[in-house]
């Protein structure tokens, strides 16, 4: 087992591996931007590094800073957590190349899921069923316009290197074609310098369904069922839950399956997550992989009654795994994701200081967090504050048990979302389980 573990992120995650960590008997090394020397996740490590000033490419993505800090202070492991380094395949090779074992996807494995076109081939060969659309990379609109003409419109075009809804086009009759691909190739060609675009029916008004899996060194793989993440809004994840509402335990079987066919396929080692878009006739397609530990893995680790942090590092040591498939039985989970954010202001960003601090608590409910009252949130990074996560045996106790722990939750000197969530469990539609990805784009706060 590793002797000390790198923690390469900040925030409730860094302070989440801590505390795993501090139950396996593992020592820890926390790293930190100047403006986070205040930080829990600094202060309940056994050791710190400061890694350098405020803005990410300076610090949390400064990739010689981190391999330094892990150098002198001894780590055997890097746990880079989600976001900043958790899909990258240089620092997953970087850290190989040091002897340091990265937590997380091997290069090979973060590259052929990174490359969106790439990642379906794959998955194609897997019999992972697929949107239909271009096969691989379009050469230019003349083939565009063919296979939009195939699969028949709306269509949408999207960046093989993207992700996050960076660079995808909806596109609803041919004469809009042109004026879309040139400026989804500006974009993705901006943001990722790489303008391979590929192209798919457009699916309306889809749900968000992904499939949580482990996978072992030794060829072992399982899933330990699904995640609905629908609401959303501009492609940020308001509320997730486990199981889903839409989910059939047929269903749930041929996604677990598929999903378990694709991980198999890359030889998958880790926790990862393969996301689905599902239409109404309840088809489900796949649409990306995530090669890391997601925001949302509380509200499986709550049903499956398992830690998933401690999974990884498991898995990482060379430990197999048990192979077994979970399903749900009597257990529903669910998390707010709780930003510094105006919900009544275009949910313009709220950094500043905490001037006073109430979290809820009681039986079944979970905060993960790393505010305190007096902390200042840095205007730096992302504004996701807390997650608060219930559980309870059925989704109507959940919806209760969320809208109480909102309420008692007190977070004075910045505005948050939780007005917005509290409307969210009253919403007749949301309490039916009756939405879709488009739900937030007609909700109306009052
Ligand atoms: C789609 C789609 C409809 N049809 N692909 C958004 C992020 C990126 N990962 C893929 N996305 C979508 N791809 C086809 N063929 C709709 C979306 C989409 C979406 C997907 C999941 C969650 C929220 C979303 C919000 C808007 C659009």
């Amino acid at each position: 087992m590793f002797k000390k573990i790198l923690i390469a992120n900040r925030g409730e995650i860094a302070l989440r591996i801590i505390r795993t960590c501090k139950e396996m008997g593992i020592k820890t090394v926390a790293v930190y931007s100047t403006v986070d020397k205040e930080s829990l996740h600094v202060r309940f490590a056994d050791e710190a590094v400061c890694i350098g000033p405020a803005p990410s490419p300076l610090s949390y993505l400064n990739i010689p800073n981190i391999i330094a800090a892990a150098e002198i202070t001894n780590a055997d492991a890097i746990h880079p957590g989600y976001g900043f380094l958790s899909e990258n395949a240089k620092f997953s090779e970087i850290c190989r190349k040091h002897g340091i074992k990265f937590i997380g996807a091997t290069p090979e494995q973060i590259n052929s899921m990174g490359d969106k076109a790439n990642a379906k081939a794959t998955m194609k060969d897997a019999g992972v069923p697929l949107i239909p659309g271009s096969d691989g990379l379009l050469e230019d609109t003349k083939e565009g316009k063919r296979v939009a003409v195939e699969v028949g419109y709306p269509v949408i075009i999207k960046a093989t290197a993207g992700g996050g809804g960076r660079g995808m086009r909806i596109i609803w009759k041919e004469e809009d074609f042109d004026a879309a691909w040139d400026s989804a190739r500006q974009e993705s060609k901006a943001a990722f310098g790489n303008d391979g675009i590929y192209l798919e029916k457009y699916i309306e008004e889809p749900r968000h369904i992904e499939i949580q899996l482990a996978g072992d060194q030794y060829g072992t793989v399982c899933h330990l069922s699904e995640r609905d993440c629908s609401i959303q809004r501009r492609h940020q994840k308001l509320v997730e839950e486990c199981p889903s509402p839409f989910v059939t335990p047929e269903m749930r079987e041929k996604m677990g399956n598929a999903a378990k066919a694709g991980a198999a396929m890359i030889a998958y080692e880790g926790v990862g997550t393969i996301e689905f878009l599902v239409d109404k006739h309840r088809n489900f397609y796949f649409m990306e992989m995530n090669t890391r530990i997601q925001v949302e893995h509380p509200v499986t680790e709550e049903v499956i009654n398992y830690d998933l942090v401690k999974e990884q590092i498991l898995i990482a040591a060379g430990v197999p795994i048990s192979g077994k498939d979970y399903f749900p039985k009597d257990r529903w989970a669910m998390e707010c994701r709780i930003n510094a954010e105006d919900p009544y202001n275009n949910f313009r960003p709220c950094p500043g200081k905490i001037t006073s601090l109430h979290k809820p608590g009681g039986h079944g409910v979970r905060v993960d967090t790393h505010i305190y009252a007096g902390y200042t949130i840095p205007s730096n990074y992302d504004s996701m504050i807390a997650k608060l996560i219930v559980i309870a045996q059925t989704r109507e106790e959940c919806i209760v048990k969320m809208d109480r722990s909102l309420q008692e939750f007190i977070v004075e000197g910045v505005e948050t979302t939780i007005p917005l969530q509290i409307q969210l469990m009253r919403n007749d539609d949301f309490k039916a389980g009756n939405f879709t990805t488009a739900f937030m784009d007609t909700f109306k706060l009052v």
